[in-house]
Parts: structure tokens; sequence; C-alpha cells
């Protein structure tokens, strides 16, 4: 099997009135879910959508999200991932750079394209689930009226072509799309199937947003490889989670970030009644705490299973379905897939015990950055171990653990902040003179975006409050500084580098 919509076809005929997804009160089957991605894929065809066209994502979870994604896939195209915070600085870049055609998104997602019309010549039209009541701008397209009737039948997407485009950040500010192929999604979806031993007999709560890896690639793909079926939510809200917990008997797994699992386990104190027991709850994203990790072991009793991914590379490794999951780290490399310590400098692979950034290297790691050959050149040696940024270490008994990042790094609630960007926009505001962004611990989020800001000489001196919003129009909100310090200068090294482990100590106190 070399893709996700030929497992979908392929359930489609083993399991034709399954529930593969449920939805607000919604049940479509495999068969009515294969439908509806042909019909999606049929209304590409003609459109005019050509094998290798990018059609961007910018929609919320949602049934029309996974017609549209596996639809663009069964007609041959790319699909690029916008998470639907994003605003005008990062629509820009990812809408131009991925050369998308078309975009699929909401009401919201419309107005807020519209207001970029000049900015993006090469978006010829939107397909808008719900209403399309916009003034001018891009062409607007209803999603229903979109789709069409498949007049012949639909080659199934090959191995080596491009899947998706996920934006990532890095040093630089601006985010690379890093380039997946369909043999990296089946691949990887497949060792951890057997892996956690997903069968179609388990069903998911999905709450994770579908537009990056956890909820997609690991979520939604699971679901349809194994020909399972999962429970989609609009959005994680703690409560009906709790509450669905209790009352869908059918339930067998839930996925979540951290700051997931934080709430729920607020959210159980005040519950009448333990929560059932599922087969599996796993964890990703962000480190799991020891303390979240043991409290929920208490309450739910059951042992979180951790793992740990990356937009490059799907994920990467996991502890053990059986046998001990330790808490603190993220178990052992999936079978298939490769992993080592180096040392930073010299690249050379450590022993156990000792800190150094973590390598991966597998069928499941991407094919580069789009239109960044040197970006990607950078992230590889020459034996084809990818560099994944993060710290980590190896216990003499086979289990990593991640203690840090080579590189600059923000991790809050499970979304990354690539300070640089926020740095990049904070400078545009005329009360800013200079500006550091770092995160400090925080206890739902695990990290906090907090910037220390040298006052522009004579300007009013600016608040956390103006330059959150100044941030909110141009960025995603949850990139925007929680904490805003005013500092009459940055502490600089001798090459004039910002001394941000200062500040982190100064101001957070640590
Ligand atoms: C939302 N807000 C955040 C935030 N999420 N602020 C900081 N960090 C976050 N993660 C802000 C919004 O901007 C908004 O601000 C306010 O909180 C309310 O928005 P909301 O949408 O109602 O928030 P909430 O429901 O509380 O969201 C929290 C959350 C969400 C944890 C449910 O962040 C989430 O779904 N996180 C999952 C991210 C994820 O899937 N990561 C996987 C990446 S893949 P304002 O000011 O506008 O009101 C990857 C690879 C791997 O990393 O290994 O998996
Ligand atoms: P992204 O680029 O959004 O895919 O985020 C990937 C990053 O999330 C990784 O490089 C890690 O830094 C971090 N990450 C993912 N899973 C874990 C985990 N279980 N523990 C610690 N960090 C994690």
């Amino acid at each position: 099997m070399d893709s996700i919509v030929e497992a979908l076809a392929r359930n489609a005929t083993e399991y034709p009135e399954k529930t593969a997804l449920g939805f607000e009160g919604q049940n479509f089957s495999y068969t009515r879910l294969y439908r509806d991605v042909t019909r999606f894929a049929a209304g590409l065809k003609k459109w005019g959508l050509a094998p290798g066209d990018k059609v961007a994502l910018f929609l919320e979870n949602c049934p029309e999200f996974v017609m549209a994604y596996l639809g663009t896939h069964l007609a041959g195209g790319t699909v690029v991932l916008v998470n639907t915070q994003y605003r005008q600085v990062e629509l820009r870049h990812i809408l131009t750079d991925s050369e998308a055609r078309l975009v699929v998104t909401g009401p919201g997602g419309c107005t807020e394209l519209d207001h970029l019309k000049a900015d993006l010549p090469g978006l010829e039209a939107m397909v808008v689930v719900g209403s399309t009541n916009q003034a001018s701008g891009i062409p607007a397209l209803d999603f229903e009226a979109f789709l069409a009737e498949p007049t012949a039948a639909f080659d199934f997407p090959t191995a080596k072509s491009l899947a998706i485009i996920a934006y990532t950040s890095g040093t630089t500010g601006q985010a690379k799309g890093a380039m997946l192929l369909h043999s990296n999604l089946a691949s990887n979806i497949a060792t951890l199937t057997t892996t956690w031993e997903w069968t179609a007999a388990d069903r998911l709560l999905l709450v994770l947003p579908l537009f990056h890896a956890h909820g997609l690639m690991v979520g939604l793909h699971g679901t349809i490889w194994t020909g399972a079926s999962a429970e989609l939510r609009r959005k994680f809200e703690a409560a009906s989670v709790l509450e669905t917990l209790q009352q869908d008997t059918n339930l067998t797994m839930f996925f979540g970030v951290p700051t997931m699992y934080g709430r729920l386990l607020e959210g159980a104190a005040k519950l009448n009644g333990l929560p059932r027991p599922l087969r599996l709850y796993v964890s990703g994203s962000a480190p799991l705490s020891r303390e979240t990790f043991n409290a929920f072991e208490k309450i739910f009793g059951q042992r979180i299973l951790e793992r740990y991914g990356m937009t490059e590379t799907i994920m990467n490794m996991t502890n053990p379905y059986h046998g001990e999951r330790r808490a603190g780290t993220v178990g052992a490399p999936f079978p298939g897939q490769e992993a080592r310590i180096v040392d930073v400098q010299s690249r050379q692979p450590l022993p156990d015990g000792e800190t150094g950034e973590i390598e991966v290297r597998g069928p499941h790691v991407f094919a580069g950055y789009l239109h960044r050959p040197e970006a990607t050149a950078e992230a590889f040696d020459e034996d084809g171990w990818f560099k994944t940024g993060d710290l980590g270490w190896r216990s003499e008994d086979g289990y990593y653990s991640i203690n840090g990042r080579a590189r600059e790094l923000i991790i809050s609630g499970g979304y990354n902040v690539y300070p640089r960007e926020v740095e990049e926009v904070l400078l545009q505001h005329p009360s800013v003179g200079d500006v550091a962004v770092f995160g400090l611990p925080h206890p739902d989020l695990g990290e906090q975006v907090v910037a220390a800001v040298v006052p522009a000489p004579g300007q009013p001196l600016p608040s956390t409050n103006e330059l959150a919003e100044f941030c909110r129009h141009q960025l995603a909100s949850f990139k925007k500084p929680r904490q805003v310090v005013l500092v009459p200068s940055l502490p600089r090294n001798a090459l004039g580098k910002v001394q941000k482990h200062l500040l982190r100590e100064k101001i957070g106190g640590i």
C-alpha cells in the first residue's frame, strides 16, 4: 500500500458500512468518505488541477478537511498545510513560497486571505466550506458546488510523489516547506500502527488539529490505514473530552499534547466518578513532565505512552506498547527506523549516557525543504542522517530522553514558536529599540513566549498588551509575547550575539 488514500479505497471495499469518521452527530462510513474524496478529486480535475499542483488547506477540523486532503492526493496534487491561527506574515510567505493555486478554507480564512489579495497573485481561487459572503477579491467557490462526479477511475499516487508540504521555521525566522513523500507517510504509519497494535477494532477520539503532524499523520492516517474509526472534534475542550471518555464505551484511544493532559487532570479533579481507562493514551509534540505522567496514572489508571516526532520525520521514537513506559523518556526508534546521538561539534557518535544531538535516518525522513537546496544539504550528513536539532541521550537499556535543543525554539502548548520570527515583527513597532524573545516555563503551556524589550529613545514605553496586539495582527496569536519586560540593554557576548540564558536567569530566575 503506497498511500493513505489507497488504504481508504481498500477499506471502502473491506468495511463498506463501517464508520470511518464521526463528526458532530454525522457519520461517514468508509464508502461515503471514499465517495466524497473521489468527488473532491473530480472537482479538482474539472477545475484544472494538474498533477503536482499545490492545494493549501487553511481549515479547522471538519470532514471537508479530510475530503480535500485525500481528494487532493487522489487527483495527483500536493497538500500544503496551514495552521488556522496563521495571519498575514505566515500566510503571505507560505502561500507564495509553496505556489499554491487553490486554498480550501472557511469563512474566516476567506476574509483573512481577501486582505492579502494583492500579495498573492498566484492564488487563483478559494474553495470555501460554509458561507462565501465575500465582497470582492480572490474568487470564492462553494465547497459543495465544487464537488463533481468522476468521469474515469483515478490512479493512486505513486510512492515517490510529493504528498505534503508542511512549513516549519528555522533560525532565520522564515518558515521552510518540508516535503513529505507518500512513501514517508505510508512507511511511518505502517510501523507505528503495528507497534501500537492499532487495528480496525479501534476508535480514536481525535481532538488534535489536522493541520499538523500529530493530528494528521498519526491520528487520521492511523485510522484510515487500519480501517478503524475516529470521532473528530473541531477542537480540544477538556470538559467535553472528559464527558466523552465517560460516555463513549467504544472509545479505545486518545492522543494529545502535554497541555491537554494537564487540563484533563484539572478537569478530572471536579468529576463525579472516574474516566474509563482506554486501551491507549499517547502524548507527544512537547515534553511530558513526570508529574503529569504520574498524576495521570494515579487518576486515569493508565501509563501514558510518550512518543517523539517532528514535521520533517513524522514519528521517530516511541515508548513500548508492551513493556515499561518510562516517564521522562521517549522510548526507542520505531522498527525500521534508526537513531543515534552525536557530538554537536565533531558529529561523531557518543556513548550511552552522554548528551548530544539526536540524528535519525530511515524511510520516514522527508525529501528536503522546498526551493532550499542549501538548507536541505545542511540538515543531512553525507550518510543520510538527519540532524533533528534536539539534544538527548540514550540509556544503556535503549531509552532515549530529550533534554534540550540545539536550535532556538519555544514549544508552547505543542505549537512551535521561533523567536526570530517574533523578534522581526516586534522590531517594526516604533517603541521597540531592540528585542530578544525566549521561552520561560509555564504551568499550562509548558513554555510561554517572553520578550525583553529595550525601549526606543523618545517614544512612549510599550506595554505587554500593546505589543501582544501588534503581533496578533501579523502572526498567529499563540506566538504573541505573554510577558514583556523592559530592559535598558540586551546582554551580548563579544561577537554581539544576545545571551538569552542570562535574560532567562534574570527574568525567569532559571
Ligand atoms: C491557543 N493559544 C495559545 C496556544 N493555543 N497560546 C499559546 N500556546 C498555545 N499552544 C491562545 C490563542 O492564541 C488564543 O489567544 C487563546 O489561547 C485561546 O485560543 P483557543 O484556540 O481557545 O486555545 P485552546 O483551546 O486553549 O488551545 C490550547 C490547545 C492548542 C493546547 C488545545 O494549543 C492545541 O490544540 N495544541 C496542539 C498543537 C499540536 O497539535 N501540535 C502538534 C504539532 S506536530 P487570544 O489572545 O487570541 O485569545 C509536532 C510533531 C509531533 O509537534 O511530535 O507531534
Ligand atoms: P514540529 O517542528 O512542530 O514538528 O515540532 C517538533 C519538535 O517537537 C521536535 O523537534 C521536538 O523538539 C519536539 N517534540 C516532539 N515530541 C516531543 C516529546 N515527546 N518530548 C519532547 N519534545 C518533543
